[in-house]
């Protein structure tokens, strides 16, 4: 190793020091001559006047730092050695960061051409390979004061890694002077005498967006399409790419059959607000809750509308419907606007008049959704078949929900910690947990009998599907991070959905494929998102009495681009699935609270069997009644369910007849789809549902027997034999 720095800690002037200058080592490996030291934080001037004096211009700082041995975890695609990042605050002026004689960063400009990066995060990546395990690295810091005091006028520098921190606070090794040479050599195996780190805790630092985005390797759109790989009886297309869409976390349709996507590109940081604290999960807590719009903090998130205005299969016209949000990362339209979950808020923006311009401020419908860590905020918004709109929470947040106009002030809200789903009904303004656990709940999927599922952020299963009060993964797990469960008298928890096969972490989200645009053989399954490996799954589901296990098919789209990130998918109307693309080089939420993440980039693509049609009668909004009513038996699990929730706003009376007529003796989807029609129109009387229950349909009873209870409450004598029913 002939560059190697010096092995044996040296006093300045030592015959072995000079015995080691002279063998094999480079003068700059050297301590400083003076051997002055200086404590950082603090303005050099006043921190060290014997040194420093009144000085402008450039100095030099040097510490050691032995590295966690979790900077150098094994791990998928790096994770933890991707994830050490050295963070410089309110250096004055501007700064270029230097480990074991490397540049890896800077912040500001150095003369000429001086600019101040005296502001924001200074977040520099330490590339993996650069630091040595077990060695005391070096860390050298140039910095050129323009005026006024100099140095760390702040907080002291820190060191991270996923979990774990070092602050640099204490001496340093410093030099009034721009002789760098002298403080750029490498790692030492042997202690320094002074200026050494190695005190690690949990991390905990407040952090924020780094004025430096470190995005990693990305290929232009074009060229990542063609990285993609669809199983053999698929195709796949890009429909749409920045910079109309980036960061698309949610996709829905409207009953034109336009998309609307969320483009989630503020996160992970909300704007305008200041993290007080947080916690190693990056829990957070900030100087305020944010007001809702329109007179919020501006984020840069923002929801589009795509359409295909001459029925080619393309989206020709584009708009942003609202711009300027901040968290805001799901977006439905439906009863007359536009609901966007916007944390803490649940927000309806009124569009009456469908010319896609706000008719006004939005409605604050709730409020209360946790924002401590904006990769588990409320998320996944969609229209159950039971006219309530559906969200979810995920782990690492809290909520404590309020109507607000409805409750008062000092409403206690319902509370609740970590993973859920909830539902609220946007016309009697009720709000409740649906179901309680999971695990990292991002985005809900409903299939053609209404049932409801989410993917998994952990490895051996493709996700949950959730029944009404169930109880699933939260206690037990880690108490300090999910907390217990509400109700001390459960007897446990429902599984997941149990796998026949091996299945690596995780199924972040995944649709039943139920639309008329895939090819034979492939109807029912589960289209399971990978991130993490940049692959789509096929699953077939096997009924296991009340609920389901899975096993794998197999890839049916994969890439060798691995900033593939697929996050959301949807049946579309048109018969295929839409999917939603990050784009990212990293994916985990640690590394983009680092700041390694791009907010510009994502991508949409459409996946379809090879030989299938796309279905073009696909604006739902000009048909009468009648239409939608017979729609009920539509191939197109869209355009059944999008008819069912249409006939419910309407609530068209001359629909109520044939609706009956359907539930009583309709075939294949209608009977199901008529009692949610009913349902939702507010015309399921008690004959009608009596009828339901025993009707020979297992689907339509199941929901028979959830409207039931929706509508007149649990029975109070129900189970008890010898009780009386009510009438
Ligand atoms: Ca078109
Ligand atoms: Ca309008
Ligand atoms: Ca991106």
């Amino acid at each position: 190793m002939p560059n190697r720095p010096v092995l044996l800690p040296i006093a300045p002037g030592s015959i072995a020091a000079a015995l080691l200058l002279c063998s094999s080592l480079p003068a700059q490996a050297a301590e400083a001559p003076t051997g002055q030291t200086i404590q950082v934080p603090g303005a050099w001037e006043s921190n060290a006047p014997a040194i420093a004096g009144r000085h402008d211009g450039f100095a030099w700082y040097r510490a050691w730092l032995m590295p966690h041995d979790g900077f150098f975890t094994k791990h998928e695609r790096n994770l933890f050695e991707e994830s050490v990042t050295f963070n410089i605050r309110e250096l004055a002026d501007a700064h270029e960061l230097f480990v074991n004689g490397s540049k890896v960063g800077a912040g500001g400009k150095f003369p000429p051409g001086f600019e101040s990066g005296r502001a924001g995060n200074h977040r520099h990546k330490i590339p993996p390979g650069l630091l040595r395990k077990g060695e005391w690295n070096e860390v050298s810091i140039r910095v050129y004061n323009h005026s006024g005091p100099g140095g760390f006028l702040g907080e002291a520098p820190f060191v991270m890694d996923y979990f774990n921190e070092c602050v640099l606070e204490g001496e340093w090794e410093f030099r009034p002077d721009d002789d760098g040479a002298r403080f750029l050599g490498g790692a030492r195996t042997n202690r320094p005498a002074r200026a050494t780190f190695d005190r690690y805790h949990e991390s905990h630092r407040v952090l924020g967006e780094a004025a430096q985005f470190v995005h990693g390797e990305k290929l232009p759109p074009a060229e990542s399409l063609k990285a993609l790989q669809p199983h053999r009886e698929f195709i796949v297309e890009q429909l749409l790419a920045e910079p109309l869409v980036a960061q698309p976390t949610h996709l829905s349709f409207d009953e034109r059959g336009r998309l609307w996507v969320a483009q989630y590109r503020q996160y992970p940081y909300p704007a305008g607000l200041k993290m007080l604290s947080r916690d190693k999960y990056y829990r957070a807590h900030y100087d305020k809750v944010p007001p809702p719009p329109p007179h919020h903090d501006r984020g840069r998130d923002l929801i589009s509308i795509h359409e295909d205005t001459d029925g080619d299969g393309r989206f020709d016209r584009h708009k942003v419907f609202v711009e300027g949000l901040n968290i805001a990362n799901a977006a439905l339209p439906g009863r007359g606007g536009v609901w966007v979950m916007h944390t803490p808020y649940l927000l309806f923006y009124p569009d009456a008049n469908r010319d896609d311009v706000p008719d006004g401020p939005p409605a604050v419908h709730l409020a209360g959704f946790g924002l401590e860590d904006t990769h588990s905020v409320a998320n996944g918004l969609v229209w159950g078949l039971d006219g309530w709109l559906y969200g979810a929470q995920g782990s690492t947040t809290s909520s404590r929900v309020t109507r607000p106009g409805l409750d008062p002030p000092d409403a206690p809200g319902v509370h609740f910690e970590g993973c859920m789903v909830w539902r609220y009904h946007p016309g009697t303004r009720a709000y409740e947990i649906f179901a309680e656990g999971s695990g990292n709940t991002f985005g809900l999927e409903i299939d053609a009998e209404g049932r409801l599922y989410s993917g998994h952020n952990g490895g051996e299963t493709r996700g949950w599907h959730y029944v009404q009060g169930g109880y699933y993964l939260k206690q037990g797990v880690d108490p300090g991070k999910f907390g217990p469960s509400r109700n001390p008298y459960t007897f446990g928890e429902l599984p997941v959905m149990r796998p026949t096969n091996s299945i690596q972490r995780f199924s972040h989200f995944f649709a039943v494929a139920e639309g008329t645009a895939m090819p034979s053989g492939f109807d029912g399954k589960l289209f399971a998102l990978d991130p993490v490996h940049s692959v789509v799954i096929a699953v077939e589901r096997l009924a296991r009495g009340s609920a389901f296990e899975t096993r794998d098919i197999g890839p049916v789209l994969s890439s060798a681009d691995s900033g593939f990130r697929p996050v959301f998918i949807v049946n579309a109307p048109d018969g295929s699935l839409l999917i939603a693309d990050f784009y990212e080089h990293y994916i985990a939420h640690g590394q983009h609270y680092q700041s390694q993440i791009d907010p510009t980039t994502g991508r949409i693509y459409r996946l379809r069997g090879k030989d299938a049609m796309l279905e073009r009668d696909v604006n739902l909004g000009r048909k009468n009644t009648a239409q939608l009513v017979e729609l009920l038996n539509h191939p197109n699990k869209w355009h059944r369910h999008t008819a069912v929730r249409l006939l419910g706003e309407r609530k068209d009376t001359s629909a109520r007849r044939p609706l009956k007529k359907l539930l009583a003796d309709g075939t294949v989807h209608a009977p199901l789809c008529a009692l949610w029609s009913l349902y939702q129109a507010g015309w399921l009387d008690e004959t009608t549902l009596r009828s339901a229950l025993k009707h020979t349909d297992t689907n339509v009873r199941h929901w028979a027997v959830r409207f039931a209870g929706d509508q007149w409450g649990t029975h109070p004598g129900l189970g008890l034999p010898g009780t009386p029913s009510r009438r």
